[in-house]
């Protein structure tokens, strides 16, 4: 609605003042700026002939999890990329390896507990589980969402699936049990510093987040990105969003800012090892990282998934 309104302005405008084109046409870039990052409940059709450039749309969540980033145990998540097309792992500075292909799902944690994270998959076609130089198993089927994490405090990552249709959560040799259902999306973490994951998930639609048997609030909106992590390092997770129509992020109780477009993909990991996850973006389009008050770099290209956390 108010992309239309906004073109007819600037349409009355040029015809009310045609000596003032170049003037017009700047203030219709600012007004097309300023509407194209305006969220809209519905999306309206735009005529062709307004040639207006489409927005980039904003890219959802993807269907995946990482228990960890460290992929040399120093205590520093490392910056890395997965490119499905030909299963390369690059872990910048730490190694390049290939691991699965297109389809699979990077998956990884430190499985084996010794401060590592190890490369892992997850082969939706088949349920395989990959982890790399560790094992291979089977556990659970198409359109299951793979959610590694510490579910029983041994400090070792646990294979894990939740099933969105009837709200299974499966963690291999622990537990099966049933919380949230359809469009929910699994965010296990330890919010309290019990020292293990709890069974948690952020409802997009309404940004509801449930801890099974420990609370259940609001936080965040339709289009947020769930990205719970431990801002200040005290341990324990807190709840936190990214709107990639502004670039906010969020961090219940702890502060709100701006870092990135909905261009990027935003990555909540602890790439200076000082304990805290830091406010990270992989612009997808260039292969840039930016890491705030930190750094900027180059590494990847359009297509590479960020596996790091
Ligand atoms: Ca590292
Ligand atoms: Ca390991
Ligand atoms: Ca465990
Ligand atoms: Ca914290």
């Amino acid at each position: 609605m108010k992309r239309t309104a906004g073109t007819a302005l600037i349409f009355l405008l040029i015809a009310v003042r045609p000596a003032a084109a170049q003037l017009t046409l700047d203030f219709a870039c600012i007004v097309r700026l300023n509407f194209a990052y305006v969220p809209s409940p519905t999306p309206v059709m735009t005529p062709v002939l307004a040639a207006t450039p489409t927005p980039e749309p904003n890219v959802p969540q993807p269907f995946f999890l990482l228990e960890s980033g460290d992929y040399n145990g120093n205590g520093t998540s490392d910056i890395a990329l997965f490119r499905k097309l030909t299963g390369l792992w690059a872990v910048r500075g730490v190694t390049r390896a290939y691991s699965g292909g297109p389809g699979d799902l990077p998956t990884s944690g430190d499985f084996t507990g010794d401060g590592t994270t190890d490369i892992a998959l997850f082969r939706p076609t088949s349920g395989l589980w990959i982890l790399r130089g560790i094992s291979r198993t089977y556990f659970g089927q198409p359109g299951d969402f793979p959610c590694p994490a510490d579910y029983d405090g041994d400090s070792c990552a646990d294979i894990a699936l939740f099933r969105g249709m009837s709200g299974l959560w499966a963690i291999r040799d622990i537990t099966r049990t049933y919380f949230g259902g359809f469009s929910d999306r699994p965010v296990p973490g330890d919010y309290n510093g019990s020292g293990s994951a709890a069974i948690s998930i952020y409802r997009p639609s309404r940004g509801l987040w449930a801890l099974r048997g420990i609370s259940r609030f609001y936080f965040g909106t339709a289009g947020d990105w769930a990205l719970p992590g431990d801002y200040d390092g005290d341990g324990e997770s807190e709840f936190a969003i990214f709107r990639p129509d502004t670039g906010m992020w969020a961090v219940r109780g702890l502060t709100r800012l701006y870092f990135g477009t909905r261009l990027d993909w935003p990555i909540p990991a602890d790439l200076n090892g000082d304990g805290t996850a830091a406010i990270a973006v992989f612009r997808r389009n260039c292969g840039l990282w930016a890491v705030r008050s930190l750094t900027r770099l180059y590494f990847g290209a359009w297509g590479d998934t960020p596996v790091t956390r």
